[in-house]
């Protein structure tokens, strides 16, 4: 087995940071070390068949982005990132393992989901990655199915309060799901917007010839998101089941997950990039067409409302607890299907590459801790889903997941298609970093060094999500 040492660092854990040195001896961390101890570390540099040099940088748990759509079939095509492209992409922006959403459409079931997304993603990946499943018709059957999901490895479930007539779930539906959940010790996932009323707005917005793709905004006011956010948390209550809200983008929204979790209740939020940079005036806004590329949902919000400052706030005391990218892109040729109307526009954005970057920016301007940063983007989705101990932190008996991270280095985002992802546009272009991703360790194995992507297609491989430790 290989011997690689890490040397030189500062190990950043989700509780501190220190100067240690780690040894993975074939694909697992085998022991964290104090470099004080020169004579070990000179036999161990000695015996090593690879030495990193982290030398003055980070030496953090690889990223685990819990909320990814590669390849997925959405507003009458396909999410533009492969499995392939997409996590080699993660890999090159120290992502080390994804979380994709198996998706049962209505008519179809969770069984064949589950297989579905085995056969896309089996020999295609660069990193290691699990699955959630999406319920996009909770009947009868995926009740039943849902009772065999842990023994599959996925112990996590999204259902949409919005996208009537596609992945939409009523109330009593999403109660009963939510029930078996708490039978079954699953962890239930809500996108929370009310979609029926979306779509009445939207509606009336089109035929008052507001079709642009500032209207999708407009047309999922924070109101509809802070609605539903309540209502699944209630919902949720009642079934004396956990919650994960997905991508909250609105402060009113993140208050309905800080209230139920100071009532002591266990609601887990998750927030994106986007929402934390990003706006409906300055990018979904933006001069002509350009504003489809940030058409996602929940939508960018207003900078004026103030929820980024809040969101951040949210992140750093734990009212929000992870941050993940909903990374499901699409090309331009795409996003102009929805040209003459803004109901059209495939929603969703691409930037699996750049979440560890965009949030390590955070440390660096002062919104997050060093320490908060590897909890939100590695160490609190591993606890939340199943994966710790495996994944999200380096300790022996841990996966080789490892990232040195240069904060000396600086990173411009986009410029000139230098970014990986299948997208033929930048949802960053121009952003810059003030630290750079400089080594990625996969189960061992360096995936991406000074040269760029060194791994091959296929080192990833399904990793079976236990029950949430979060749960207990
Ligand atoms: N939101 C998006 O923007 N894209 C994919 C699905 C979703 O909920
Ligand atoms: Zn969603
Ligand atoms: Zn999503």
């Amino acid at each position: 087995m290989a011997i690689t040492l890490i040397k030189g660092g500062t190990v950043v854990s989700s509780t501190g940071r220190s100067k240690q040195d780690v040894l993975i001896d074939g694909q697992t961390i085998a022991a964290v070390l104090d470099p004080s101890d020169t004579s070990l570390a000179a036999d161990l540099t000695e015996r090593a068949d690879t030495v990193v040099d982290a030398t003055g940088k980070y030496v953090i748990p690889g990223g685990i982005d819990a909320h990814t759509h590669m390849e997925m079939p959405f507003g009458g095509t396909f999410a533009s990132d492969t499995f392939e492209t997409g996590t080699r992409a993660a890999a090159w922006g120290g992502t080390t393992t994804i979380i994709d959403f198996a998706v049962q459409n209505k008519g179809g079931s969770v069984k064949d989901a589950i297989e579905q997304w085995h056969q896309k993603a089996a020999g295609e990946c660069a990193i290691d990655y699990a699955f959630h499943q999406i319920l996009g018709d909770i009947n009868e059957q995926s009740l039943i199915d849902l009772r065999s999901l842990a023994a599959e490895g996925v112990t996590s479930f999204k259902m949409f309060t919005a996208y009537p007539g596609v992945f939409y779930s009523t109330d009593d539906q999403i109660f009963r799901a939510m029930q078996v959940a708490a039978e079954e010790g699953l962890l239930p996932m809500m996108h929370a917007e009310n979609g029926p009323v979306i779509d009445v707005i939207a509606e009336q917005l089109v035929k008052e010839g507001k079709t642009s793709p500032y209207y999708h905004g407009i047309a999922r006011p924070w109101e509809m998101e802070e609605e539903a956010t309540h209502r699944t948390i209630m919902l949720s209550r009642v079934a004396h089941s956990p919650v994960y809200i997905v991508h909250v983008t609105a402060k009113q929204a993140m208050r309905q997950v800080q209230a139920a979790r100071a009532d002591g209740h266990l609601v887990f939020g998750e927030s994106c990039p986007q929402y934390l940079y990003q706006s409906l005036e300055e990018q979904l806004g933006a001069p002509g067409f350009e504003g489809a590329k940030y058409v996602c949902s929940p939508p960018l919000r207003s900078k004026e409302e103030g929820h980024q400052e809040d969101l951040w706030m949210a992140l750093r005391t734990d009212a929000l607890s992870v941050v993940a990218t909903d990374h499901c892109p699409f090309c331009m040729k795409q996003k102009q299907m929805g040209a003459n109307d803004f109901r059209k526009i495939p929603n969703g954005m691409g930037l699996v590459e750049h979440r560890m970057d965009l949030m390590y920016q955070g440390t660096v301007n002062g919104r997050i801790s060093l320490e908060r940063f590897v909890d939100i983007t590695s160490t609190g989705p591993a606890r939340i889903f199943g994966l710790y101990g495996r994944k999200g932190v380096i300790a022996p008996g841990a996966d080789g997941d490892v990232v040195v991270y240069d904060p000396n280095g600086s990173t411009t985002i986009g410029i000139n298609d230098t970014h990986h992802m299948n997208l033929d546009y930048s949802n960053f272009e121009g952003w810059h970093i003030d630290g750079h991703v400089d080594t990625v360790l996969s189960r061992g194995k360096v995936v991406v060094d000074e040269t760029g992507y060194v791994g091959t297609k296929g080192d990833g491989e399904f990793v079976a999500c236990k029950p949430s430790q979060m749960i207990g």
